[in-house]
């Protein structure tokens, strides 16, 4: 099949959330970065701020000389990373294949969704559309036949951009752009390419193979070759293969004690599912290893059909697991948790048991924001009653 690749990027997106959330900010140059009087740099500002010369990662003072008149505001990340994981669920209402690529920026696969969204400019406008009604905010869309044209097309005209790559045209768009938009290729390597009398992406792309082997080694001429030649050198391969999440614990004294055993789990149930959470991404499969005191060790995992939605959950299979797995006599040395796949592959399962999913992470939200608010720690109610057992 023909594949098509949607790469959405926000626009000035911790400066954006600050206007669309205190709107008298608007029209305005805002710059958001390092407390005030304090060292440091932009970590971005408004394209109003842009017009100045203001950019990402300059110093506060540089930014303050060059617009003195800018609204300067701290960094709010807990804010940004709120919005970011509301963007990112918007986007898996338009397709289940989401990978995030960073707080504000994901790559959508859309092969087969046109029955859906209508052609690629309709289906960029509908998210548009979404993400603004959703958030206040706009959003860049490059669109391509893969991942790596379509996140170079991303860029080309922000904001509020839209960019399609027709499907066999990727070579001649590569070429249309200077080489500081090869993505991949920095400042290092384009002197490096210099060296060797290329100055362009055409020239990138005739230039021999042998020769750029030789100054670069094998690998890095193969990416640089794929991307001017607009393939994807497989830019987000490393996150399409699916990440593990594991923590373990080694019990001082070798251990029967199943009490001890089973709140230890409980504990890394709630770590390794916070952990999860805060990730933004899915998992359904889970493993649990056990370590005894003559070393010998056991890993043993079970997959659900939906994603875990609570630590409940992963106590639950962790449980289970371990209680069809240990006799209740060999001492245990060490014992471990994890989640596997994780990714942002199982969306739409979710949506089969809405009551589910909605029940669990509203207690979650719960959850986190008096962890937020710093009202001391939350301790499950089990806890306190073994505690209370042992007093009395
Ligand atoms: P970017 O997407 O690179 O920048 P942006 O969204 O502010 O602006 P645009 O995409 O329209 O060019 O980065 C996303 C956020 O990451 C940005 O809002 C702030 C943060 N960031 C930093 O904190 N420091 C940096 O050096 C960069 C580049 C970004
Ligand atoms: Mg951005």
């Amino acid at each position: 099949v023909d594949r098509i690749f949607f790469h959405i990027d926000l626009d000035a997106f911790f400066a954006a959330v600050e206007m669309a959330d205190n709107p008298s900010l608007k029209g305005k140059p805002v710059i958001v970065g390092a407390a005030l009087g304090h060292r440091g740099v932009v970590s971005t500002c408004s394209y109003e701020a842009r017009k100045y010369g203001v950019h990402s990662a300059q110093a506060i003072s540089e930014a303050r000389r060059l617009c003195p008149h800018a609204v300067f505001l701290p960094v709010r990340m807990n804010r940004y990373a709120e919005v970011s994981r509301k963007i990112m669920i918007e986007f898996r209402t338009f397709t289940p294949d989401v990978t995030q690529i960073s707080i504000d920026e994901a790559s959508l696969d859309m092969t087969g969704t046109e029955k859906l969204w209508g052609n690629c400019n309709d289906a960029g406008a509908k998210i548009k559309q979404r993400i603004q009604e959703a958030t206040g905010l706009t959003v860049s869309i490059g669109i391509g036949s893969n991942r790596y044209v379509a996140k170079i097309a991303s860029g080309l005209k922000k904001p509020d951009g839209l960019v399609a790559v027709a499907r066999g045209r990727e070579a001649e768009f590569l070429r249309t752009l200077p080489l500081e938009k090869l993505w991949g290729a920095g400042d290092v390597t384009r002197k490096a390419l210099k060296d060797i009398g290329v100055t362009t992406i055409e020239g990138l792309q005739l230039i021999s193979h042998n020769v750029l082997a030789s100054k670069f080694g094998i690998a890095n001429a193969r990416f640089l070759h794929e991307a001017s030649w607009g393939k994807d050198p497989g830019i987000y391969e490393d996150r399409c293969k699916f990440k593990s999440m594991q923590g373990e614990r080694t019990f001082e004294y070798d251990t029967i004690d199943a009490e001890n055993l089973e709140s230890t789990l409980r504990r890394l149930s709630d770590e390794i599912f916070s952990r999860l959470y805060d990730s933004g991404e899915d998992s359904r499969t889970l493993s649990i290893k056990i370590r005894f005191s003559d070393f010998t060790c056991i890993t043993r995992q079970c997959t659900r059909l939906a994603s875990y939605r609570s630590s409940d959950q992963v106590f639950e299979d962790a449980l289970r697991l371990l209680k069809g797995n240990w006799d209740g006599q060999r001492p245990v040395r060490l014992i471990g948790l994890g989640l596997h796949d994780i990714g942002l592959h199982t969306e739409l399962q979710i949506s089969l048991f809405p009551e589910e999913a909605d029940s669990a992470e509203k207690a979650r939200r719960v959850v986190e924001s008096i962890k937020k608010q710093g009202k001391g720690k939350l301790i499950r109610a089990r806890f306190l009653e073994q505690k209370n057992e042992k007093r009395r």
